[in-house]
């Protein structure tokens, strides 16, 4: 049966492998990034997060460190902190402890392990907060339910890493009108962009000098073959990360480095040598550009803070 055929008449076939058959067989090759993140794809990335070439995570540290008290104020008292995505939520622990009489602190997160093991130690290290911790897909309606019940305090959102870089404009936009959906005038958004900067700064980020982000993007493969009964051999793939200057992106591919046919769940993909496999897209704003993007979805842009060499921000803004 044509693989087109098969994806029609059999709803059955799992997301991942419909995903990948999906994305496969277009004139340019795709695979959705949200499938970097396996277990070894977020080992991996928390290495990426602590190298030297990697200058994000450590920049909106510094700058979340020298602004705290800026950050506090723009909250105000008694609020309650969502944060969709929040993982291990170590980042916001300092803000926590930091923010006036908070009402409580909300993570969301599709792991319900990392999300109850960070709930314990976010007890431990601040008993006086509430969290209410809620296992969910943040992109989609009902992890934000809980939200319902959470009578009036003023609620601000924490979307910090760049996250918002990995969807493009159309889908961002979106992201940000679902965010202020949950919220009401006053509430706030307090969210971390990477800027747009000279490309060599960002081209080491993606492409590393110890290989990280390669082991990270090839790691899709190695998945696809161990789940897919795929059977890629990733040495004849090579690790592509360039930046795009006019679509304001960073782009992984990964290229094929000889004409070759792989084979899926029982299908032949067919590859020339140099044809790629588009990954992941990483956005940088200028600050113009975010600031227009919230005001366009709901929200009046108030402060940003920077590092020094202005390479990220961290933007507060009111739902309008
Ligand atoms: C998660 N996200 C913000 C990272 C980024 O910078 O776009 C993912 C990443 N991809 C390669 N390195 C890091």
């Amino acid at each position: 049966m044509a693989l087109a055929q098969r994806l029609d008449t059999q709803p059955e076939i799992g997301e991942f492998l419909r995903d990948v058959l999906e994305g496969l067989s277009g004139q340019q090759k795709t695979l959705p990034c949200k499938y970097l993140y396996d277990e070894t794809g977020s080992r991996l990335f928390e290495q990426i997060c602590e190298l030297d070439d990697y200058y994000l995570t450590r920049t909106e540290a510094t700058i979340l460190e020298e602004n705290l008290g800026e950050m506090a104020t723009c909250i105000g008292p008694e609020a309650l902190i969502v944060e969709p995505g929040a993982g291990n939520c170590e980042k916001i622990q300092p803000l926590l402890e930091e923010l006036e009489s908070p009402s409580g602190y909300m993570p969301i997160d599709i792991s319900p392990e990392i999300l109850l093991a960070a709930r314990d130690a976010i007890k431990e290290r601040l008993p006086q907060i509430q969290v209410h911790a809620t296992v969910g897909d943040f992109t989609q309606h009902s992890a934000w339910r809980a939200l319902e019940n959470n009578g009036g305090d003023k609620r601000v959102i924490f979307f910090p890493g760049s996250t918002i870089g990995n969807f493009n404009p159309e889908q961002a936009r979106a992201l940000l009108r679902n965010f202020s959906s949950h919220l009401e005038a006053g509430d706030g958004l307090l969210i971390g962009t990477d800027l747009v900067k000279d490309s060599v700064i960002l081209e080491r980020a993606y492409c590393d000098s110890k290989h990280i982000t390669e082991a990270f993007n090839k790691n899709l493969l190695v998945r696809i073959n161990g789940e897919l009964a795929g059977d890629f051999d990733t040495g004849l793939f090579a690790h592509r990360a360039f930046y795009h200057p006019l679509r304001q992106r960073v782009e992984m591919h990964l290229v094929s480095l000889k004409d070759q046919a792989v084979h899926i769940a029982g299908e032949t993909i067919r590859f020339k040598e140099g044809e790629t496999i588009h990954t992941e897209n990483s956005h940088k704003y200028s600050l113009e550009d975010f600031h227009n993007l919230l005001a366009e979805t709901g929200y009046t842009p108030q402060k940003h803070w920077r590092d020094g060499q202005r390479h990220y921000a961290i933007h507060y803004a009111r739902v309008s």
